[in-house]
């Protein structure tokens, strides 16, 4: 991804956190996505087929699985990778949802591909408080909605860490592109704590280390965050954790409401940005990584910008409690 704040697509190479498949890798991967989809059953959720995408990991291309095992390990300077030009069939695209809480139900080869990388990273799973707990959901503008901080809206979205408020937020968060925004201005932010704390005051530093902020969740959580005090930064000092919503998360006392300022103009000033196009696949890593998207304008014509969207959860384990029947869904 490139460096500076706002820039255009990134030159692509080792370490900038961007790698275009070349031919010979994407053909593979082809086979194996293909595959895929012609062993799936009638839905996207269905459990067999969610194994079998697990199984099909084993068959992904080696460069591909050496990558991602690499991210799994350490995800870099910037916690996030773009791969870039990833076997998707956009020709046969249709055109682009616009009701709100849409989802992919049907298996086609973006799920396919979403569902195989989650397996790379760990297990796909989803909240049954956010678009009906589908694995693969769609983030496109929404008639109506422009206004609104997620991502039906198309006014900027500000930083946040996927699912700020809840216990069991994703690990890794995957965005596809199927289709760009007509002006081709959408950005994915991203903005890495790794990145951030040198450029962070000592006194913010250390704010943020106390546990004086609170992230409200939303309402169709049904969970409230009220009174659940948590600091922004865990772990070890030298690498922490982040956990941000910048709509969200509100300090407590005077000193947390100043860290949090200071950590949003920083995050505002340095951000790596990245346009995404079809077939481009954003990983984010959720633990150190905030994330957002610049404004744009849509259309409604059929042709808006559309991503699809899976959460991928390291150790799925973790949050059995929340997952009736060990399923994908957590439902608190
Ligand atoms: O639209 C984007 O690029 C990001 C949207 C987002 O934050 C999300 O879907 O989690
Ligand atoms: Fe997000």
């Amino acid at each position: 991804m490139p460096s500076a704040a706002g820039t255009a697509l990134s030159p692509v190479g080792p370490g900038d956190g961007t790698h275009r498949l070349g031919t010979p890798e994407s053909a593979a991967l082809s086979l194996v996505t293909r595959g895929l989809l012609d062993r799936a059953g009638e839905r996207v959720d269905d459990p067999d087929w969610v194994a079998r995408a697990r199984h099909a990991w084993e068959d992904a291309p080696a460069e591909v699985r050496r990558l991602m095992s690499q991210f799994r390990r350490h995800s870099g300077p910037d916690g996030a990778l773009v791969l870039r030009g990833l076997p998707i069939g956009a020709p046969d695209l249709s055109a682009t949802p616009v009701l709100k809480g849409s989802v992919q139900c049907v298996p086609s080869l973006p799920a396919a591909t979403l569902l195989l990388f989650a397996a790379g990273l760990g297990d796909p799973a989803a909240f049954a408080a956010e678009k009906s707990g589908a694995l693969v959901q769609d983030v496109v503008p929404v008639p109506g909605q422009e206004e609104v901080q997620g991502n039906v809206g198309s006014v900027e979205l500000t930083f946040h860490t996927e699912n700020a408020f809840h216990p069991h937020r994703p690990d890794y968060v995957m965005l596809l592109c199927l289709r760009p925004d007509h002006e081709g201005i959408a950005e994915l932010r991203t903005s890495c704590i790794r990145r951030l704390l040198p450029l962070l005051t000592p006194p913010t530093r250390e704010a943020l280390t106390r546990p004086e902020y609170v992230t409200e969740a939303p309402p169709s959580f049904g969970l409230s965050g009220e009174g659940t005090v948590r600091a922004v930064l865990t772990g070890d000092p030298e690498d922490p954790d982040l956990c941000f919503d910048e709509a969200a998360t509100r300090g407590v006392t005077d000193a947390g409401r100043a860290a949090l300022a200071e950590l949003s103009e920083v995050a505002h000033r340095t951000y790596t940005g990245v346009l995404l196009g079809p077939g481009d696949l954003a990983i984010v890593d959720n633990r150190v990584t905030l994330h957002g998207r610049s404004a744009f304008t849509p259309r409604y014509d059929g042709q808006d910008r559309w991503l699809q969207r899976t959460f991928a959860f390291s150790d799925l384990r973790r949050s059995r409690d929340h997952r009736p029947g060990d399923g994908t869904v957590l439902v608190k």
